[in-house]
């Protein structure tokens, strides 16, 4: 009888983690703008931090595999700025170089793959280049 309580118990325990597990997901990550005030122009220095939201810890280790700069704040969502990655040493925190031709709002579109995560984070960081 009391191994019978204690295998329900166990089972009822291993159902909840089992949900608390699929409630999690790339909502619980999210892009943050390091400077959201950056340079204009060519080969300047953008960066963002990734954070567990459940934990405000930074996120290492992110892959981030698609991005795009543009200037949709500014309602020209078609002007596109070249940008690369490049190295970072804080952790947590993902760097471009990006060739800015205009002054004024520019959003940086980002997917990435986090480890420990199936679903594929997304976010939006504007940036003010002056
Ligand atoms: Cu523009």
């Amino acid at each position: 009888m009391t191994f019978n309580r204690l295998a329900v118990a166990t089972l009822g325990f291993a159902i909840s983690a089992g949900a608390h597990l699929a409630a999690a997901g790339a909502k619980d990550y999210e892009f943050q703008a390091v400077s959201a005030k950056v340079k204009n122009g060519a080969a300047s220095d953008i960066a963002v931090r990734l954070v567990d939201k459940r934990t405000g810890k930074p996120v290492e280790g992110a892959v981030i595999f698609r991005t795009r700069l543009d200037m949709s704040p500014d309602t020209m969502d078609e002007m596109t700025a070249k940008h690369a990655a490049a190295p970072s040493s804080e952790p947590g925190v993902y760097r471009f170089k990006a060739d800015f031709t205009m002054a004024g709002r520019w959003a940086l579109k980002l997917q990435a793959k986090v480890p420990g995560e199936t679903e594929t984070v997304e976010g939006t960081i504007v940036f003010n280049a002056k």
